[in-house]
């Protein structure tokens, strides 16, 4: 996905730029880590000895639906395994998902990237314990996989497909289905024997190429809008399709938005008349103006203004959802006229600013993806399990709040979807920012995902903390009440919060690398944690690098 971007990330953080005019070559990860040990996934298990009596230890019961798992704050006995045991935190491939069909209702936008290869149920499984919503799929639906010979009648082979698909909507789980993999027959310089296998995304250019993409993209929506007609085995639903993944890049449709238009008209219309509730989102952007490790420009800064001003028709601009991506070790890189307060979010109102005129403003937003990994090669500050947990709950937080950020007067009507990047461990192409290893087993950030997920779900943005050297959010809860999430980005400050009693909870690392957890205590005003001292009607506490999620009791 964005497997040079990130690559060079650590090129110029750590090695100098000069490494990452390099194309393709020493991009696996294994070779690059240095020290970094991967084999021994961390488990929560290990935080046993770390744990004040005081306090209680997040661990969910994930073999169990979320729900059920919200009611369990302490862990089970036999949860409190060995690191070498396995048996108490992954689920049994068995494990029946029929009673928790629509467990992610409610969680607005908390999702995760999935990739086709490897995937199998337990993987399924996790996501939805974890709180999960979305699922960005990548390596499903691939046109050259579903229609390798053009034929006329066309012939679509969905085998590839029908299962996957089958298997998220079962668990509730939203599949955004990102479309691409064009083949030869259809796409000169854009499709898959290019021989990387992510390549297939690029104009559809050959003479009847983009009819031909008309009609699969109608089947597509056809067989999965669950009315009855030419319906996947099990109708199951499908609503959101995106169509290729940072086509803004060099080598992709970089400088050819007038071709994609011409495409997503026809997808639009395609998704539309098959399916009413379709829903199309533009093609993730990058949209990194000054990235130059290419030897140049690596996006196509205007390629969202060009698609746009190329549409024309009736439904133009013939998408419902804008999308774009973010990684944090990228925001240096970030143009002087972007906001100077630089996250997930203000990165999307950066591009509402520059790129969207005002009235296309207020369409829905995701960031398809965003995350921080927990190893990789050198880089300042290093990659490690505290970075990547702190980021879990930043970003989601930012994104949570997205009502809280303006810019220029511009603002986001509707954040839709954040997308962490990945789910799975991609360790073949040396990414290192999964949420579980590639034996189901859960990274210490898989917990911090639920558990995050599970903090802010239904809870929807108040305010801003407003305390000088904070960071902070503080949400409406349902059901009445409040929660704050808040961190510092060095030192410790002091926080009151009015009130008699509190639920702290924190993320606690023990070293860069884990073990990290979530400890939570019951702070009573004038009794431990409170460090005011006082019975005054207000509770002091301290708030550090490491994020605290507090909700007012009384
Ligand atoms: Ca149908
Ligand atoms: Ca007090």
């Amino acid at each position: 996905m964005v497997l040079r971007l990130i690559s060079c990330v650590v090129m110029i953080l750590g090695l100098g730029i000069s490494g990452c005019a390099m194309p393709t070559g020493g991009l696996r990860g294994t070779t690059a880590l240095g020290a970094k040990t991967l084999s021994a996934p961390p488990l929560i298990g290990s935080i046993e000895s770390a744990t004040p009596i005081e306090t209680k230890i997040f661990l969910p019961l994930i073999t169990k639906g979320f729900w059920q798992a919200t009611e369990t704050m302490t862990p089970s006995p036999t949860a409190r395994s060995t690191p070498t045991s396995t048996q108490t935190i992954v689920p049994s491939p068995t494990a029946s998902v029929t009673s928790t069909a629509t467990p992610s209702i409610g969680w607005p936008l908390f999702g995760v990237q999935v990739v086709g290869e490897e995937w199998d149920n337990r993987y399924l499984d996790l996501a939805m314990a974890a709180g999960v919503k979305w699922v960005r799929t990548w390596r499903y639906v691939r046109w050259a996989d579903v229609e390798p010979v053009d034929t006329a009648p066309a012939n679509f082979n969905w085998s590839g497909v029908d299962g996957a698909i089958k298997q998220m909507v079962a668990r509730g789980l939203v599949p955004i289905v990102t479309v691409e993999g064009n083949p030869c027959w259809a796409s000169t310089n854009g499709c898959l024997d290019r021989g990387h296998r992510d390549w297939g995304n690029g104009p559809i250019d050959k003479p009847g190429g983009l009819a031909a993409f008309h009609e699969f993209v109608r089947a597509l929506a056809e067989r999965y809008d669950g009315d009855g007609v030419d319906d996947a085995p099990g109708a199951p639903v499908v609503n959101y399709y995106e169509f290729y993944n940072e086509q803004d890049s060099r080598g992709r449709w970089y400088g050819q938005g007038a071709a994609y238009a011409a495409m997503l008209k026809e997808a639009w219309t395609a998704v539309h008349e098959a399916n009413p509730a379709g829903e199309v989102v533009f093609g993730g952007l990058a949209y990194e103006p000054n990235a130059t490790w290419c030897g140049g420009p690596c996006f196509d800064r205007n390629f969202l203004s060009t698609v746009i001003a190329n549409t024309t028709g009736p439904n133009a601009p013939y998408f419902d959802v804008i999308n774009y991506h973010y990684y944090p070790r990228l925001a240096p890189l970030w143009p002087s006229y972007w906001p100077a307060e630089k996250n997930v979010v203000t990165k999307g109102l950066g591009l509402l600013n520059d790129q969207v005129p005002a009235n296309l403003r207020s369409m829905p937003i995701m960031c398809t993806e965003f995350s921080e990994a927990f190893a990789g090669p050198p880089a300042t500050p290093p990659y490690n399990h505290q970075g990547s947990n702190r980021y879990i709950v930043k970003s989601f937080t930012h994104l949570m709040a997205s009502p809280g950020f303006s810019y220029n007067g511009v603002t986001i009507s509707r954040f839709e979807a954040g997308i962490w990047f990945t789910f799975r461990l991609l360790i073949d192409e040396g990414f290192y920012n999964g949420l579980v290893d590639t034996n189901a087993t859960p990274y210490y950030g898989y917990y911090t995902y639920q558990t995050v997920a599970r903090e802010l779900a239904g809870a929807s943005f108040n305010r801003r903390l407003g305390v000088a050297g904070v960071e902070g959010y503080v949400f409406d809860v349902s059901g009445g009440g409040e929660k704050l999430v808040a961190w510092t980005t060095g030192g410790t400050v002091s926080v009151s919060l009015e009130g008699t009693q509190n639920r702290v909870l924190r993320l606690t690392c023990t070293t860069d690398d884990g073990p990290c957890f979530w400890q939570e205590t019951t702070v009573d005003d004038g009794g431990p944690g409170d460090s005011d001292g006082n019975i005054n009607g207000q509770i002091e506490i301290q708030v550090g690098e490491e994020p605290v999620i507090v909700q007012k009791i009384r």
